[in-house]
């Protein structure tokens, strides 16, 4: 089939980018390989799945008529009922009639002589597209962890992105969690209120903090409702679009009492704030970093009986904020339970996976269920899954060899036409906020086209030369860039991810707005459109 526009991916960007590509008059057309929409609440159905933002500020803000239907009853909305508001918003919207379900793009290639992009799917099939939208998620591609005999257990064994829809009961089950970031604390704190026995394997403790969820009343919602019109405006103005921003003082600038005081106001409020609404040096200043990172190794100590445990429990290799903080509910109460037990594997590596359980070098293990919770290859992994190729059958993966190079975190040089929701070195942070932006800048590129009959949009060399350099200069100084993790491009599991690159776009959201509506008042004369 030939479309006007072909977007990959029918989560949280990529539906909004079908319904205002419709609105333009344009054919779209989305291939999505689940059987529904939604994305990353599709695919992370594991149990526990919830936001670590406020419901409230996560949703889509560009229908009115949605903000006044749709009622979160959570102040963190659990996965099953985010999926159904995307599932209602797809209905609403009437978007599943121009989408695939099942459908695995596997390739991706430009043709230059007739300006479209040739779209292969998993089936074999084909179809061409002007435009090429991804919209495939910077955390969407999951990782096992490369631990030999993966495949020989004989219980039931999934990573946490591949759960299945029908709920797994743990009551009474030897259960093992590997992997403590966002999604394994998640995981954790859930399964351990009713697996007989549940095993964690640690590699790397990650500083965390309470989310304080709690559910909202209809009343509640109908408060929240009308202030609605605040809380975007909010997210617009704060640095990552959360409804937390930095303390403009710095740590050392007040009175330690105020100080603690300050912490303790943060470690006891809703959401991100300990994260990123804390003193303004904490992810730059060493000595302001340890000072709070001494903070939450406290609370950890306070929170956790046994005294080893809780020494396990707190990061030795990186400070507090340098790695994406995962937001818990009594997870390090977890590990005061008789039926919890943390195993170190720093300390005792895991040898194999076995048809029983697992070895480590300490210890055989048997277990009924085995939950990877490992991890993405995130950022470029979604990309490097799709054999993309540009002008003159140039590669994606070997354009971004050593690191990916963007223009606005939008566009690729080489690649016309082809436009990236969420892409490397785009303003992550609060993402659905991040995401309308992205998907109303592309629809004035393609708006833009359309009315000047124009057929090929290109960046400039120099455009995304400029832009790379100034993502690497915002990165200066950023103590998490000096730690291994996803935000840095490191995946164990995945030849050729163990250099730390500049992965992400670090400055604030308000910047990256400004620097993107500026090439559209300059009507796109920074790109090389024909
Ligand atoms: P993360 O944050 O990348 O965490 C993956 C975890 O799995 C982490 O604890 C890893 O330890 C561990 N891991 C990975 N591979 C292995 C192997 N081979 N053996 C043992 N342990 C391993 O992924 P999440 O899914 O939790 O979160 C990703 C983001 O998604 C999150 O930040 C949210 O924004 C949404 P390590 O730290 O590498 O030692």
């Amino acid at each position: 089939m030939t479309y006007d526009a072909i977007i990959i991916g029918a989560g949280i960007s990529g539906l909004y980018q079908l319904l205002t590509l419709r609105r333009l008059g344009l054919s779209v057309h989305v291939f999505e390989s689940g059987t529904g929409v939604g994305g990353t609440w599709y695919w992370n159905r594991y149990p526990g799945a919830r936001f670590d933002s406020e419901s409230y500020s996560y949703g889509y803000s560009f229908s009115q008529e949605l903000l006044d239907e749709w009622d979160w009853t959570e102040h963190f909305s659990p996965q099953p009922k985010t999926l159904e508001y995307l599932n209602v918003v797809a209905d609403k919207f009437d978007l599943r009639r121009d989408i695939t379900f099942n459908a695995k793009v596997t390739a991706a290639h430009w043709r230059e002589a007739t300006r479209d992009w040739h779209v292969t799917l998993e089936d074999g099939s084909t179809h061409d597209a002007r435009f090429l939208i991804t919209a495939i998620g910077p955390l969407s591609a999951p990782t096992m962890p490369t631990i030999p005999g993966v495949e020989d257990f004989k219980g039931f064994s999934c990573h946490t992105a591949r759960f299945p829809k029908e709920p797994v009961d743990f009551r009474g089950k030897r259960v093992a969690v590997i992997g403590t970031g966002a999604t394994g604390v998640q995981t954790i704190q859930e399964v351990a209120k009713t697996a007989g026995t549940l095993t964690v394997f640690q590699r790397t403790p990650n500083w965390t903090a309470p989310l304080h969820n709690s559910p909202i009343s209809r009343e509640e919602m109908a408060e929240i409702r009308k202030t609605y019109p605040d809380i975007l405006k909010r997210c617009q103005e704060t640095f990552s679009c959360f409804l937390h921003t930095p303390d403009p003082r710095g740590t050392f600038e007040v009175a330690p009492e105020e100080r603690e005081a300050h912490w303790e106001k943060l470690y006891g409020s809703k959401g991100f704030g300990m994260w990123q609404g804390n003193f303004r040096d904490i992810l730059t200043d060493r000595k302001a970093n340890a000072a709070v990172s001494e903070f939450v190794a406290r609370k950890i100590r306070q929170r956790v009986k046994d005294p080893k445990v809780a020494e396990k429990l707190i990061p030795t290799n990186h400070g507090f904020g340098t790695r994406r903080v995962p937001l818990e509910t009594k997870y390090l109460e977890v590990y005061n339970q008789p039926n919890v037990r943390l195993v170190d594997i720093k300390e005792t590596p895991i040898e194999r996976i076995t048809p029983a359980g697992l070895d480590t070098t300490a210890e055989k293990f048997e277990f009924d269920i085995i939950i990877y919770a490992t991890g993405f290859d995130a950022i470029t992994g979604s990309f490097d899954r799709i054999d993309f190729r540009g002008v003159d059958g140039l590669r994606l993966k070997d354009k971004w060899k050593g690191g990916p190079k963007t223009w606005l975190g939008v566009q690729v040089e080489g690649f016309p036409n082809m436009f990236m929701l969420m892409g490397p070195h785009t303003a992550l942070g609060n993402i659905p906020r991040s995401i309308e932006y992205n998907v109303d800048w592309v629809t004035g590129v393609i708006r833009h086209m359309r009315e000047n009959g124009l057929t090929r949009a290109e960046c400039s060399p120099e455009g995304v030369a400029a832009w790379t350099e100034h993502v690497k200069s915002l990165g200066v100084g950023l103590l998490s860039n000096e730690i291994d993790s996803w935000m840095t491009g490191i995946n164990r599991n995945v030849e050729g991810k163990n250099e730390r690159i500049i992965a992400r776009y670090s400055g604030s959201a308000p910047a990256y707005r400004a620097r993107c509506d500026a090439v559209a008042e300059g009507g796109y004369r920074e790109m090389k459109l024909g």
